[in-house]
């Protein structure tokens, strides 16, 4: 080829990829690169009337407004007026919710604004500072020294922005973050759920100092085509990954290491992206049996970038989920991202290890991560302890479904979700949603986001939480969603909603495809310590008696009944619940209670664990 023609071919190329990826700016894998912690002490504004952000015409301030929020209040002589400021005692704990800080928050939903000061790190010629949440519920706008560093929607899932260098001073960094966490219909999650709306820089805070080139994103697996039998059997098995880098290179090379499977491999990489593939020998697979964990390093321009990688093939086949080859049954448990003890969500190794704990207590091998992206640290803990994880975005009962708009805000969550978590072993499932009413266009958005998730990741399987009953006799499942998902999962309630548990009556289930069936909820509610007849709803006799007939009516199942994962370990937030005996604005379906006891239908469901684990064994 003319080598002008190459040249002008190379840099289109490198200028769509560039485009292509410019959404996907996300910097994954945060915990391993160089970086100071933001977490800590903020002050904060409650403004419900958003003042500092519109001005008494409602029109948006203007960048150097001395009114705007995001200004820094200054006084110069005690004549000038100021009507906003940052000082103690409004201070508020990041990472956390809001809610659970002071009072004034219980109920609240608007804007807060966050405020802090830095100074900058010291960086090394060439790197670049970068601005990275975890999370912020629901909207966030972010500024550091009175410019804009942009926005970002989604309450669940990261996000980071680049600070340009001529915008750190050395000293007093002033970094203000505006989170609004107000419902609206066209959001993903939309105004109605059954969850605490809780707001506010919810996750951990950072800066990261990185070098002029290095790897935003990467992924690293065993290859999805290989017969993962035959590997298992040669003990050799290959592997596939791609990398991202911030920028293209005219050309340049990534090492990757894998030092006790003694792999060095070269690869050259010319542009911002790479895909590659490799042979290992001897892998030693993940499961939660044995969650064995290899170090990884990847090296641009003498950059290290460490990461703890399991591999493992999940996959169906007819009825059956094939874990490493194996038929697996997944003994779950649903969880939300709540501490009910202190009435907050979970942020940190210490929450994520107290729920993951208590699962493991209930002799589960799988929790599904309800209802949207949880935490990292939980993810990172499941991998090291060995439980499976579904994870799942907000696309919750009644999203509009019509909306494009909407749309691209469900697949950038679901984006987000995969590319954070996409090299941890532990997540098996990719969830596109719960409980969304059955329509041509529901099924079409859904159908549209599978398509994204695989296209995105082809390691995992997908699937979205379904309910029962549609078109024919109640126990007959055939969501047309159903042809599109890997596993056909569903949410159940036969006994709780409606009727008393009678599993004999119910007992009459059929599936409409030739896949694996899993219980995605199942669950009744009861109040830690109120004791009575097992009919008497409310008890804790009733709840076991609920999970004793629907473990009666799972051992009635047809064969490609895979596992199920009941709603849910514990107790948690709900403006829905008002009943004022029982309730009091919790959901009660926990196995364990507010206060942390565990009610009789936990140990129900810890001995059909215990059983079910013996005949999978
Ligand atoms: C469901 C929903 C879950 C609710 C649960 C309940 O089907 O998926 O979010 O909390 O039922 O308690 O009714």
């Amino acid at each position: 080829m003319n080598p002008k023609f190459e040249y002008l071919l190379f840099s289109i190329l490198i200028c769509f990829s560039w485009i292509l990826n410019a959404q996907e700016n996300l910097i994954i894998n945060t915990d391993n690169r160089k970086g100071i912690s933001l977490n800590g002490t903020w002050h904060y504004i409650v403004d419900p009337y958003e003042t500092g952000f519109f001005n008494y015409r409602w029109k948006e301030r203007n960048e150097d407004d001395p009114e705007a929020y995001w200004n820094r209040p200054i006084v110069k002589k005690i004549s000038d007026r100021k009507e906003h400021g940052y000082a103690d005692p409004y201070t508020i704990q990041v990472p956390g919710d809001w809610n659970s800080q002071d009072d004034i928050f219980k109920y609240y939903e608007g804007t807060v604004w966050y405020q802090r000061e830095f100074d900058a790190p010291r960086v090394e010629k060439d790197e670049t500072v970068y601005l990275y949440f975890g999370a912020a519920n629901y909207e966030a706008h972010i500024y550091l020294n009175g410019k804009k560093l942009g926005r970002h929607k989604g309450g669940f899932t990261p996000f980071n922005f680049k600070i340009p260098s001529d915008l750190l001073q050395e000293k007093d960094n002033f970094l203000v973050v505006k989170v609004d966490n107000k419902r609206h219909a066209d959001e993903i999650p939309t105004v109605n759920t059954d969850w605490w709306n809780f707001g506010g820089i919810t996750r951990d805070v950072k800066l990261l100092i990185l070098p002029d080139a290095f790897i935003r994103q990467y992924s690293l697996q065993l290859e999805q085509k290989q017969d993962i039998i035959a590997a298992k059997e040669k003990k050799m098995f290959s592997l596939e990954g791609s990398i991202i880098l911030n920028k293209p290179l005219n050309s340049s090379e990534v090492v990757l290491e894998i030092p006790e499977l003694n792999v060095s491999k070269k690869f050259p990489i010319k542009g911002d992206s790479l895909h590659f593939n490799l042979k290992a020998k001897n892998i030693e697979l993940w499961s939660p049996e044995n969650p064995k964990l290899y170090e990884v390093v990847f090296k641009l321009k003498g950059e290290k970038l460490r990461d703890k990688i399991g591999f493992r093939k999940i996959e169906t086949s007819g009825k059956d989920i094939l874990l490493n080859g194996e038929k697996l049954f997944l003994r779950g448990i649903s969880i939300h991202e709540e501490i009910p003890l202190e009435v907050r969500r979970a942020k940190n190794r210490a929450d994520a290890q107290q729920l993951l704990g208590w699962a493991k207590d209930l002799n589960a091998n799988m929790v599904r991560l309800a209802h949207y992206p949880h935490n990292e640290h939980m993810t990172k803990l499941a991998d090291s302890i060995g439980m499976l994880v579904w994870s799942e975005i907000p696309v919750y009962w009644t999203i509009d479904f019509e909306n494009p708009e909407v749309y691209k805000k469900a697949k950038k969550q679901l984006k987000e979700m995969i590319i954070r978590d996409r090299n941890k072993a532990s997540v098996i499932i990719w969830s596109v949603g719960n409980e969304t009413p059955v329509s041509e266009v529901r099924t079409k958005f859904m159908r549209n986001l599978i398509k994204s998730a695989k296209s995105t990741d082809n390691s995992r399987l997908v699937s979205a939480a379904l309910e029962v009953g549609y078109n024919r006799n109640k126990n007959y499942v055939d969501d047309p969603l159903g042809e599109y998902t890997d596993i056909v999962s569903v949410n159940e309630y036969l006994g709780w909603y409606g009727d008393l548990p009678h599993a004999k009556e119910n007992s009459n289930w059929a599936l409409a495809y030739n896949k694996p069936l899993f219980f995605s909820e199942t669950g009744a509610g009861a109040k830690g310590g109120f004791h009575g007849k097992k009919e008497q709803r409310w008890t804790e006799e009733f709840q076991a008696w609920y999970f004793e007939e629907t473990i009666d009516m799972m051992e009635g199942m047809p064969d490609n009944y895979t596992g199920m994962s009941p709603w849910i370990l514990v107790d948690f937030r709900s403006p829905r619940r008002n009943h004022p005996v029982y309730q009091e604005g919790w959901n009660r379906k926990g196995l364990i209670d507010n206060n942390g006891n565990k009610k009789e239908a936990f140990y129900v469901l810890q001995e059909y664990y215990k059983k079910m684990k013996k005949k999978y064994d």
